[in-house]
């Protein structure tokens, strides 16, 4: 118990260092129907290229974490979607932090499109080890599979 206490204070410190080193923060989007998440292939960078993520993208400037995950889902799926929370711990990546919020489609959205991915896919708790994720996101897998259920 003490150590996972320290754990997380450890990590809330970290995080507050990389925040004020200006770590970029990234959004990513479990965006959950029915014992389902959204995967989304990417295209780009070569290296990551048809491997799955959960779809976000950078927080700007003066926007909310929430704000961005709806932006960007809108931007990239064409969906209208509400954020509903944290999933899981930040995540390092290259570009700075990785952050995932859990989120649900507003009733009357558009059902989300591939506007900038190769493909996207409702996947169930089962389905997600069957995917190639990128590396980050795959540290949150144990939990999605929580969310979702069996
Ligand atoms: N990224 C990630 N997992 C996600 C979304 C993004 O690891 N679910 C990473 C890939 C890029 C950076 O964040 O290094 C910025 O993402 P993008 O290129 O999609 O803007």
């Amino acid at each position: 118990l003490l150590r996972g206490v320290l754990g997380a204070r450890a990590a809330e410190l970290a995080e507050r260092v990389g925040v004020a080193a200006g770590a970029r923060i990234v959004v990513a989007t479990a965006l959950v129907r029915d014992g389902r998440v959204l995967a989304a292939q990417r295209t780009r960078p070569a290296a990551l290229a048809g491997r799955w993520e959960l779809p976000g993208g950078s927080v700007e400037t003066g926007e909310s974490e929430d704000a961005a995950v709806a932006r960007e889902l809108r931007e990239e799926l064409g969906a209208d979607v509400v954020a509903c929370g944290r999933l899981g711990t930040d995540l390092p990546i290259d570009a700075g932090l990785l952050r995932v919020h859990l989120a649900r489609l507003r009733p009357g959205s558009a059902e989300p499109a591939a506007l900038e991915h190769a493909a996207v896919r409702w996947v169930d708790a089962a389905g997600l080890a069957t995917l190639d994720w990128v590396d980050a996101d795959r540290a949150v897998l144990p939990d999605l599979c929580a969310v979702l259920g069996t």
